[in-house]
């Protein structure tokens, strides 16, 4: 899964038509590349990020979503916790929702079920305005890990098939280093649920922390960790280095395959 962000760049003043024309070759490059779904998100949800409304969101991503479907020929999934957002991306093409807030938004269980497309519910303690305050866990892996069933379950009710929902368990949305390397660790039993499981870890501040890189300079960690991810039965990498990160999965693939 290929990140495109779409929040405006601040530094161009060509407006929205810079960032569009910018977002599509960007998308193009993924696809390119070998990216099977690109994530389309018009509101951050880094650490210390703030909201921004349905009409700024909208804005940002339902344009690009038709250019990129049609562009592309890839599904296209809308990283948003906002029903108004979920139902028009579904209606211009989009074929998943990626949700870091597990459909917790009112009305957003709902409108979800509603779309008949994949549903990926992610783990956050706090929101992102707070959540790297002062992070806490007793026991880390086994408290996500009942929040994403409990979260799965309602879905469920909600009329949403077993075969269309996924889980993330959210590293660095109110996690510590150890809280991020435990859950890590934990893939495999995510993995042994019946929800595919998706790991987002691309550039965060963990792979900073494990090898005291800035942000630009997260490459090789970032690989190793979407290498390792894959390896432990993780069904979605969500990167932002698609080209790198392929081929990094095809020699470990080969290099491990039995046949
Ligand atoms: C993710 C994810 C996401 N991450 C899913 N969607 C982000 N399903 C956006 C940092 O520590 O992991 N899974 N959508 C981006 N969020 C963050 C969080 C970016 C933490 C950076 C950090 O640096």
């Amino acid at each position: 899964m290929g990140i495109l962000n779409v929040t405006p760049d601040s530094f161009s003043d060509g407006g929205l038509w810079v960032d569009r024309d910018r977002a599509i070759r960007h998308a193009m490059g993924m696809a390119q590349a070998g990216a099977d779904i690109i994530d389309i998100g018009g509101e951050s949800t880094r650490p210390g990020s703030l909201a921004v409304s349905v009409e700024q969101e909208l804005d940002r991503v339902i344009p690009l979503i038709e250019l990129i479907v049609g562009e592309t020929g890839l599904p296209v999934s809308i990283d948003t916790g906002k029903p108004e957002v979920m139902q028009a991306a579904v209606s211009a093409g989009a074929g998943m929702i990626n949700d870091v807030y597990a459909l917790r938004t009112e009305g957003a269980l709902e409108t979800a079920a509603a779309q008949n497309v994949p549903v990926c519910l992610m783990h956050m303690q706090g929101r992102p305005g707070n959540m790297q305050h002062k992070p806490e866990f007793e026991d880390v892996v086994g408290e996500v890990s009942d929040f994403l069933l409990a979260r799965a379950a309602c879905c469920e009710r909600a009329g949403i098939p077993q075969q269309n929902i996924l889980i993330d368990p959210g590293f660095g949305f109110g996690k510590t280093l150890r809280h991020n390397i435990d859950l890590f660790k934990a893939i495999p039993r995510f993995v042994a649920t019946p929800y595919p499981v998706v790991v987002g870890i691309s550039r965060k501040t963990m792979m900073g922390q494990l090898t005291g890189k800035s942000v630009g300079q997260r490459l090789a960690g970032s690989i190793s960790a979407a290498v390792l991810a894959a390896q432990a039965g993780a069904a979605i990498v969500r990167v932002h280095d698609v080209d790198e990160t392929v081929d990094a999965l095809k020699v470990a693939r080969e290099l491990q395959s039995d046949h």
